[in-house]
């Protein structure tokens, strides 16, 4: 320990690699090590900022159709070098890739499977906002059929994420901070640049169960299905309506830096289905996105659903899949839950709120 404080290496050391069970000796810490080179040399190239030459578009997009910027093609290129030759990985997915990557045939494989989003909220680059990284790690099921050192396909990342044996992300804020959970609590490490450490700060994070603060980009209201319209309603009609409180909205634009508010002091963050794209599930993709994320914060304490079913209990169907989520404090987003599941039995309550006077763009598939 350097001086009384726990580093990141001591933390896997004591947490993993002295804890029985398969995680201990299989390299699991190491692989995390080298997710936190990877967050390391990403922090250096952001703090560069227009200096480093590398804002703008790539003039290219993403499986998506989102814009690449120049910065998503560098930060998923740095995760791919510092994570590709170290002997642990059978395959690597990430948002910026079509496809699987294949662990080059120069590197041994191993048995885990890592995928990430190398730059969430990328759109806040070139305006100096708050952006991070988002990281999954999942042991590959030996089980299945062929040779469990092959490279890995997409099947081996079909799994959902309550199987996850390690995720996290990157804040690129102020300072440079990792949240990572074993799956024995979310604990937060901020980055000691001068030294190059990882410093354990935040130790058994734990999400607030009440909260008056949510974060949802409230230009959508109307594509909303009509149980988050009753939420976010009751939030804004504060202490006069049936909430008697008031609430505080936020909207970032970067779930890493919705996500870590609500850590540090609880709150809801949605991005919901709506019916802009009805052929979309919601924005956020599941595999490096919610999943991750969702685990971080029921680790913490806090809740994850898509509205009607707990995010990490998703059983994947594509690579790339898109989820809507709903994650923060258990209370909130257990009232939201329920309000999903009034309005699908028909049992939600008439509405006060004048809002609610017009018809709905969302016609239940009954109606539709
Ligand atoms: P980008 O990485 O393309 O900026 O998207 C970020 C994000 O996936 C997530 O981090 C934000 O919460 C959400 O999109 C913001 O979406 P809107 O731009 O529709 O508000």
């Amino acid at each position: 320990m350097l001086d009384g404080r726990t580093t990141l290496s001591k933390f896997l050391i004591d947490t993993l690699d002295r804890r029985p069970g398969p995680d201990a000796a299989s390299g699991l810490s190491a692989l995390l090590i080298d997710v936190a080179a990877s967050i390391k040399t990403i922090a250096a190239a952001l703090t560069r900022g227009a200096l480093g030459g590398q804002h703008g578009s790539a003039q290219s997009v993403n499986t998506h159709g989102e814009e690449q910027k120049k910065l998503d093609l560098v930060t998923n290129e740095i995760f791919l070098q510092h994570c590709e030759w170290d002997g642990l990985l059978a395959g690597m997915v990430s948002e910026e890739m079509d496809e699987v990557y294949a662990i080059p045939e120069t590197y041994p494989r191993g048995d885990y499977l890592l995928a990430f989003d190398p730059l969430d909220g990328s759109s806040n680059i070139d305006i100096n906002g708050v952006v991070g990284s988002i990281f999954s790690v999942l042991r590959r099921d030996g089980d299945r059929e062929g040779d469990a050192r092959g490279a890995a396909d997409a099947a081996a990342f079909m799994r959902p994420g309550r199987e996850q044996v390690a995720a996290g992300y990157a804040i690129y804020g102020p300072s440079t901070m990792l949240v990572l959970s074993v799956g024995n609590g979310t604990h937060g490490f901020t980055l000691e640049r001068d030294v190059g450490n990882f410093v354990l700060t935040h130790s058994d994070i734990r999400i607030p169960e009440d909260s008056c603060e949510f974060a949802i980009n409230a230009s959508n209201e109307r594509f909303w299905e009509p149980p988050v319209r009753r939420y976010v309603q009751e939030c804004k009609d504060g202490r006069t309506g049936c909430r008697a409180q008031d609430f505080n909205m936020r909207w970032i634009a970067s779930m890493v830096a919705e996500v870590h508010r609500i850590l540090m002091r609880g709150g809801v963050f949605m991005y919901p289905r709506d019916f802009r794209t009805p052929e979309m599930e919601g924005r956020l993709r599941l595999l490096y996105e919610a999943s991750p994320m969702s685990f971080l914060v029921e680790q913490a304490g806090g809740l994850s659903i898509t509205g009607r079913e707990r995010i990490l209990d998703v059983q994947p169907g594509a690579l790339h899949q898109r989820v809507p989520v709903i994650l923060g404090s258990r209370h909130e987003v257990e009232r939201i839950q329920r309000y999903h599941g009034e309005y699908d039995r028909g049992e939600d309550k008439p509405f006060t709120s004048p809002l609610f006077n017009e018809r709905s763009l969302f016609l239940p598939e009954t109606e539709a």
